[in-house]
């Protein structure tokens, strides 16, 4: 075979085929090390409010044990591997079954760290299923296949209407206080995430799922429907918009004109 003047060999072509599967496991990686980029818009290790926040120690309390106990039981096995690799087939290494002082230890000692991970862990989750504080912020969030619609009860025109605005437009809250998101679906069941203020929770036709939120800071933040709930599934984004309560309050007059 001829190409560019040069014979491809044998040789060539096995030593592309080792390479291939070097190039797969840097693409991989490249995958893999992708995940570290906290600076994109939905990411989870980017908390920006209470719950989110909450939401990531939760996560980080079973990470960071796991991941030493992994790199004791996958190192342990490595060494063991290879120290204690059998030389003689007839040797019959010391038999560890039955002794009571190591069974003890290894049912102890996971039972403390389960409760020790377990513990602050369902405090939090109680602590943040608890329900809206009375002061708080209603937002009406409506979805439909395939729009989310934000009604703010606290702002109405002369006959009483609610402030209501479409996603496209992207919606506002107050920063620094507690918003109770009023969930309603009119089909299917969705999902409501901002990932960034925390979340996520279904929102399902015929009952009213409350989930509180709070943005530490002004600034924007988007989110999605994390339920398939269609064809245009995707496009149902939204933005949200934190700010300080009198710029909202001067929003919602402009937008009530
Ligand atoms: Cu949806």
């Amino acid at each position: 075979m001829r190409r560019n003047g040069t014979t491809l060999t044998l040789g060539h072509l096995r030593r592309l085929r080792t390479f291939i599967p070097a190039l797969f496991l840097l693409g991989l990686l490249a995958l893999f090390l992708s995940g570290c980029d906290t600076d994109t818009p939905q990411n989870t290790f980017d908390p920006k409010g209470e719950v989110a926040d909450k939401q990531a120690d939760v996560f980080y309390w079973s990470m960071w044990p796991a991941i030493v106990i992994m790199t004791i039981v996958l190192g342990g096995l490595l060494v063991i591997m290879l120290r204690f690799r059998e030389r003689d087939p007839e040797h019959v290494p010391p038999q560890v079954h039955g002794n009571t002082r190591l069974e003890l230890a290894w049912t102890i000692a996971p039972a403390i760290l389960l409760l020790a991970i377990g513990i602050p862990m369902v405090a939090t989750i109680y602590d943040l299923g608890r329900p809206p504080s009375e002061d708080a912020f209603r937002v009406d969030v409506i979805a439909q296949r395939f729009t989310w619609e934000f009604q703010y009860p606290e702002y109405t025109d002369e006959d009483g209407k609610p402030l209501s605005v479409f996603d496209q437009s992207g919606f506002h809250i107050p920063a620094g206080r507690e918003v109770a998101f009023y969930l309603h679906s009119v089909d299917v069941i969705h999902s409501f995430w901002l990932p960034k203020l925390g979340g996520k929770l279904d929102v399902i036709p015929g009952r009213t799922n409350v989930l509180w939120l709070r943005a530490d800071e002004p600034g924007t933040f988007s989110g999605q429907c994390a339920e398939f709930c269609g064809l245009f599934h995707a496009d149902m984004t939204m933005k949200v918009t934190a700010q300080p309560q009198e710029e909202l309050d001067a929003w919602a007059a402009e937008m009530l004109q």
